[in-house]
């Protein structure tokens, strides 16, 4: 047996209440929203795994770059004993900081954290399977709520990875990277990966494919309240769209009603109504600025160290020391 283990710190009902309460609030709404987690359940994961692979889709390649390129570096400047890597997923790119920080000789402990039991199952598996002798610590839960838990021997080099920073509204990332600084102690450190401004048509078309497994994706969250609350969402019924907010510099990704409908969601206990042509916001995708990134590092305690950017300066990857 390879050496992981889980820790789970909801159950199926936590989910579904946290699920319910949100539903109610973002579907009632005057501009009707959902929060961009719930996109992830087994099938979300996987689409969004293809979505990595796509042409159109620069932000994971662009990182790769930079992580194969800076490894070592980010190995010999942070000296890890432990890496703890927030909202995971396949945790693919993190192999890279993992042989470099082997290679450096403190690493001892890998804590994945990913709201997906069944991706952070998986990829714990796997990476355990591949570097015999290193602790795998899997923790299931929300980043923006279950990090006061984190084990391992200091000093923790903590990753978020991917640019799902960006997913979090502007308060709500300013109170979790506060709350990444209160669980640190002086002295260690965070990476940070956010994606950056550039021309709206490139950006646009990063959450709008041609082959459409982004607008599965998109709509893969009716499917998850058909699931889960048992609502009888039309998925086909709703259109995927990718638009640039230039005003807050982020994408959103909606789903408009191509006609007028009435839905029910029992599990929520309500009925929603959409007009034609009007939209449910699922997702922000928040676009970075390097100067912008230094002041809300700063905000929370953070003292940033290095900044490096792929060739074409198309995403951003931080590393700062609490
Ligand atoms: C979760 C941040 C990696 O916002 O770019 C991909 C999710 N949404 N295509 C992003 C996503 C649509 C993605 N991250």
């Amino acid at each position: 047996m390879s050496d992981v283990d889980l820790d789970v710190h909801h159950s199926t009902e936590d989910v579904t209440e946290a699920l319910r309460e949100d539903v109610r609030e973002g579907l009632s709404a005057a501009q009707k929203w959902l929060p961009s987690k719930w996109f992830y359940d087994a099938r979300g994961s996987e689409l969004f795994e293809q979505i990595t692979a796509l042409p159109e889709y620069y932000p994971t390649r662009a990182e790769r770059e930079v992580l194969a390129r800076e490894a070592g570096q980010i190995a010999a400047v942070t000296g890890a004993r432990t890496l703890v890597e927030l909202g995971s997923g396949s945790s693919e790119k993190t192999r890279l900081l993992l042989d470099a920080l082997g290679d450096a000789g403190a690493l001892e402990a890998f804590v994945p954290l990913d709201v997906s039991a069944s991706a952070l199952a998986e990829a714990a598996e796997a990476i355990a399977g591949d570097y015999p002798g290193l602790a795998v610590h899997g923790v299931v839960g929300d980043f923006t709520e279950h990090l006061g838990l984190l084990p391992g021997e200091r000093p923790r080099l903590v990753v978020f990875l991917g640019g799902t920073i960006g997913n979090l509204a502007p308060l709500e990332r300013a109170k979790f990277l506060r709350s990444v600084r209160d669980v640190l102690s002086e002295g260690e450190w965070l990476l940070l990966g956010t994606d950056l401004v550039k021309d709206p048509d490139t950006l646009v078309r990063a959450y709008d494919d041609a082959a459409g497994v982004t607008a599965a994706f998109n709509r893969n969250v009716l499917h998850v309240l058909n699931q889960r609350l048992g609502a009888d969402f039309d998925p086909e019924a709703f259109e995927h769209e990718s638009y640039w907010d230039s005003g807050n510099e982020w994408i959103e990704m909606r789903l408009r009603a191509r006609e007028a409908a009435t839905v029910r969601i029992p599990g929520a206990g309500m009925e929603v109504s959409f007009a034609a042509g009007e939209h449910v916001r699922t997702e922000i995708s928040a676009k970075f600025r390097p100067e912008g990134v230094r002041d809300e590092l700063a905000d929370a305690g953070f003292a940033l160290k290095r900044w490096w950017t792929d060739a074409e300066g198309r995403f951003g990857v931080s590393l700062s020391r609490a």
